[in-house]
């Protein structure tokens, strides 16, 4: 075999059914069947002016400089493109820089594919059945070497394997179509999130102008506080403190002395028992005048304590100012202890001197008058940072996580209408493909291949992983290379190139990077990984995301309707 991979050299030239006419000379290919009649002269082609005897067709000499006069020997093999390149004395331009007019020898390999095969390759005593499977470039007779017609098998042979590579297209076809309907699923989902996002952002643009106003609402009604809380600060804080304890103190001697007053209503009892036994059991027949004296005067005691009883204290009156302050009963002190108010309490406490119908109705007025005379400067302002309320705080709160939530949000939004237009390569294909890697080992690594996002070499012997290179962008370039039998291969023609820089540092070189190539294939695989120069990789790999846009059969697209 001169060229392992000379099959699939085989010219696309239409399967043919031409046979060659009894007339035409050997080796003349279909479309050249007009320039070699049965007329007894024969004409050069590229020459007309050199004119010569038919029988010296095919004479092993030749004649014409364009070589049109040897189709089936190789003569003039000298003027192919392939030949070795020498000065030949008889050439009319004394070099080989001639072109031959006919494109090699015509194997009609009937059963199979006829082709071309080079000149340098006819009578040469090698059978080229790669090229040519019916033998017929082999001259018998001149060279000696009979060639076996093998276009049955061959043409079987090659008949089966274009049958699997045409299943395998169309398997890739069909595999390509799904990557593309989930690719146009996942970029439905990034437009529904995009549409979503900004309901949202739009919605909490309003929440943020109300928490703002809010805010700032609490904010200024915070400057406008009325009195500090107990002991600290403004003189109406000290003696609203004092009036608090003074409050405390007389309810705690109150409870004491009912105390007391219980303790001493017990002994009044005791003794009036004492006298009443008396005045029942002394003995009148006695004249005892000191007996007699203190019944007369407990009589008339007790006279007095029916008929003079003055109004009582109800002990529930008693009970209910005996009860802790609160906002219920007494005095709600928490009303009169907001925080705060400085010294310039006269301003601020406005309010407190007021009737509370005239404290709620002047308030709001008073609160804006406070916040006018802080904002000219001519009142000083309350200082929030030690003791800012609840409420304030609350709102500063509320605001803050609204105002983290909308830039989160908006970053989020932002990161997702980049993505909506970032060169996800045709049909938005490799959105399918995104975050799924491939992997292949190779020598003491193994290199892995994670689709729009990184390249790595791991290594086998526990070095750790080195990344080789960050997705970038899709370009595309010409490969060039030998189709391969096994199919894993570039081939030749226009292919996506995924590049993948800025990996980790090279040793003394530049930051590593990948070049990833891609050609069609049935699944994700990892082909082959080199290393062209130190730290550039080039990445072989085949996808059905680089196969071509096949139409599903039977599905018209919007162009066709
Ligand atoms: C490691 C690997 C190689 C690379 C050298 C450069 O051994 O990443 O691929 O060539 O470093 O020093």
């Amino acid at each position: 075999m001169r060229r392992t991979d000379a099959l699939l050299l085989v010219s696309g030239i239409a399967y043919s059914s031409f046979v060659a006419a009894e007339s035409l000379p050997r080796g003349v290919g279909p479309e050249f069947a007009k320039f070699y009649g049965s007329k007894a002269t024969f004409t050069c082609i590229g020459n007309p002016s050199i004119v010569l005897k038919s029988s010296q067709i095919n004479d092993n000499s030749c004649d014409c400089p364009d070589g049109s006069d040897e189709p089936g020997t190789a003569a003039c093999s000298y003027l192919d493109p392939l030949s070795p390149e020498q000065p030949l004395p008889g050439s009319l331009t004394g070099t080989t820089n001639t072109t031959n007019a006919l494109p090699g020898f015509w194997c009609a390999n009937e059963g199979h594919i006829g082709t071309y095969v080079p000149f340098m390759y006819v009578n040469d005593g090698v059978c080229d059945y790669e090229l040519c499977c019916d033998g017929s470039e082999e001259f018998a007779h001149v060279g000696g070497v009979k060639c076996e017609n093998r276009c049955a098998a061959v043409g079987k042979e090659w008949r089966r394997l274009e049958e699997e590579r045409k299943q395998s297209k169309e398997r890739s076809a069909k595999r390509r179509r799904t990557l593309v309907k989930e690719a146009r699923e996942l970029r439905r989902r990034v437009e529904v999130m995009i549409a979503n996002l900004q309901e949202e952002l739009k919605r909490l643009e309003l929440k943020k102008g109300e928490l703002q106003k809010k805010f700032e609402e609490a904010e200024r009604s915070e400057r406008g506080k009325v009195v500090k809380g107990e002991g600290q600060g403004g003189k109406l804080g000290v003696l609203l403190g004092l009036a608090k304890n003074r409050v405390s103190e007389l309810r705690d001697t109150l409870d004491k002395v009912l105390d007391q007053r219980d303790d001493l209503q017990d002994k009044v009892d005791q003794l009036e028992d004492i006298l009443k036994k008396l005045q029942d059991e002394y003995n009148p027949n006695f004249n005892d005048e000191g007996v007699k004296a203190a019944v007369k005067s407990w009589e008339n005691y007790a006279a007095e304590q029916a008929s003079g009883k003055g109004p009582e204290l109800a002990d529930a009156d008693i009970m209910e100012i005996l009860k802790e302050d609160s906002e219920t009963s007494g005095i709600n002190w928490a009303e009169f202890q907001e925080e705060g108010a400085s010294d310039a309490d006269i301003v601020y406490n406005l309010e407190a001197y007021l009737p509370p119908f005239a404290r709620d109705y002047l308030h709001e007025k008073l609160n804006l008058l406070r916040v006018w005379l802080i904002e000219n400067g001519i009142l000083a302002d309350n200082p929030t940072s030690s003791g800012e309320s609840r409420l304030v705080t609350a709102a500063r709160e509320a605001l803050e996580a609204a105002k983290n939530e909308l830039s989160s949000k908006t970053s989020t939004l932002e990161e997702e209408q980049r993505d909506l237009e970032k060169d996800y390569g045709p049909d938005d294909i490799f959105r399918a493909l995104k975050g799924k890697c491939v992997s292949t080992d190779s020598g003491e690594y193994e290199y892995e291949l994670c689709w729009m996002d990184r390249t790595t070499q791991k290594s086998k012997k526990g070095h750790g992983n080195t990344n080789m290179g960050n997705f970038v962008r899709i370009d595309r370039e010409m490969a060039d290379d030998e189709e391969r039998a096994d199919g894993k291969g570039l081939g030749k023609g226009q292919r996506m190139v995924l590049r993948y820089d800025n990996g980790q540092g090279c040793w003394n070189g530049p930051n590593r990077r990948t070049d990833v190539w891609l050609a069609c294939a049935e699944t994700e695989e990892v082909w082959r990984v080199r290393e062209a120069e130190k730290c550039v990789y080039k990445m072989e790999v085949g996808t059905p995301a680089a196969c071509e846009d096949v139409h599903e059969p039977g599905v018209k697209t919007k162009d066709e309707l």
